[in-house]
């Protein structure tokens, strides 16, 4: 196998830089600009090409196979400056090392099974985390999270599959190899692990990439004011005239380690003027693809607060009653609210509790978050299935069987046993050269 070099830490100036080579030249690629290099030793070592020292360096020799790739691996740490990385670079390359394509040195360590599938998924996941809940959760992923159950799993299924075939092979003979029963609770026990975690995944993917929280309710409730407070900047143009916000406007933040995407709106009205109506049907859009929508009511606006029109969505919705800063005696009849005053800050906090909530618990592996598992996740609960109704109508066993390895595959390509190069190539392209 080629050797492969990089840099492997962040384009630019810095401290230091590490640089990696990897694969069965690496130690004697090394070893032509710097002392001879020890297993698992570090060793401070000048960098010297062509007789001239490039940079005083510390270099760590990972012998086969116990390195991040599995092959011969050696990282040079130098001095930070753009010149001492690529000179360093070019000499290895000069020397016979090729440069690295993304994503190859972790695409390496799964060839050579130092990592399965998911557990790349989850480096490259790991690195472009940028929360605390989103970090806990690729971590959660790289120990295994739900694939050690899944290939249980299939290999369970696996081997009931193997027996069904086998009686097709003695179809003229009434013979029944494998327990009807046995197949029909694993593929039940399947078919809801599936579910869950097709389910899971709206909660999974909001940690990951962000919780979208929608403001909306009518004209002049305080929508901006109480973007402007979440936000603690003055982001949105608030006035006491109604129809102010005509477009969507979104800022991020980070609350209890969770990514926020809190995206104001205009106010929910009927209106003559064409412009206000593509800002209101942006409004609609808005809560529709929330996770979480806040439906803003005025304290003082009687009617509504009794009769709020909710927009129905898929996520939860919670009513935030504003302006409670101007009434004394609270009343209303309406559930699952929250006073706030997006004025004075009363209740920020406890809204705030109220968003995050449903999103704290991230189990152990618990959580579908990638969006290839997902759909996979989907076409496996669909297989599964028609296993399940093939067993309980009586389908006929080859029929079954079909479904059966349909099901496997499917389970196959999430927990990696089954891998083509385009599966492959979709997930090495997310990382960047050096990873
Ligand atoms: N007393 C009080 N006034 C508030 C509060 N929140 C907002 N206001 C006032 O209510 C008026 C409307 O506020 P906005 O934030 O612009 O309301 P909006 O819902 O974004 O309105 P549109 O963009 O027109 O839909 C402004 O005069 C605010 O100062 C509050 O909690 N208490
Ligand atoms: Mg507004």
């Amino acid at each position: 196998m080629s050797t492969i070099a990089a840099i492997s830490t962040p384009a630019g100036v810095g401290g230091i830089a590490v640089i990696r080579l990897s694969g069965s030249e690496a130690k004697t690629i090394a070893e032509r600009f710097v002392r001879p290099l020890s297993d698992h030793k570090a060793t401070y070592t000048p960098f010297v090409a062509d007789g001239d020292t490039v940079d005083e360096t510390m270099v760590t020799y990972y012998q086969a196979p116990h390195s991040y790739t599995g092959d011969d691996t050696v990282e040079i740490a130098c001095h930070g400056s753009l010149y001492i990385q690529q000179a360093i670079l070019q000499h290895l390359i000069a020397a016979g090392a090729r440069l690295a394509e993304a994503g190859e040195f972790t695409r390496r360590a799964f060839l050579n099974g130092r990592l399965n599938l998911s557990q790349a998924e989850a480096v490259a996941d790991l690195i472009n985390s940028t929360t605390e809940a989103s970090n806990q959760l690729a971590l959660s992923q790289l120990r295994g999270g739900y694939q050690q159950k899944l290939k249980e799993m299939r290999q369970e299924l696996l081997d009931l599959t193997a027996l069904l075939e086998l009686e097709l092979d003695f179809s003229q003979e009434d013979v029944e190899f494998a327990d009807r029963n046995r197949l029909l609770s694993l593929s039940e026990n399947i078919e809801n692990e599936a579910m869950r975690l097709v389910e899971s995944f709206r909660t999974g993917n909001a940690v990951k990439n962000g919780i979208r929280v929608a403001i909306v309710g009518k004209p002049n409730v305080g929508k901006s004011s109480l973007l402007n407070a979440l936000l603690d900047d003055d982001r949105a143009i608030v006035s006491n005239i109604p129809g102010t916000t005509r477009d969507t406007i979104e800022d991020t933040v980070t609350i209890d380690g969770l990514l926020i995407r809190f995206i104001d709106t205009a106010g929910i009205r009927h209106t003559d003027n064409p412009i206000e109506q593509a800002g209101i049907d942006r409004s609609m859009k808005a809560a529709k693809e929330a996770d979480v929508v806040v439906y803003v009511v005025d304290a003082t606006d009687k009617e509504n607060l009794n009769n709020p029109n909710v927009p129905k969505i898929q996520g939860t919705t919670i009513l935030a009653i504003n302006k409670c800063d101007l009434i004394d005696h609270i009343n209303t009849s309406t559930p699952n609210h929250i006073y706030i005053s997006a004025k004075t800050g009363t209740g920020l906090d406890e809204l705030k509790h109220a968003i995050v909530a449903p999103f704290k618990e991230v189990g152990d592996g618990a959580m579908l978050s990638n969006l290839r598992h997902f759909e996979a996740m989907k076409c496996l609960l669909a297989a599964i299935r028609q296993v399940r109704q093939g067993l309980e109508q009586g389908t006929p066993s080859d029929l079954v069987a079909i479904d059966l390895r349909d099901a496997i595959h499917h389970i196959g390509t999430i927990t990696g046993e089954v891998t083509t190069d385009e599966i492959l190539g979709t997930i090495f392209s997310r990382f960047c050269v050096g990873k």
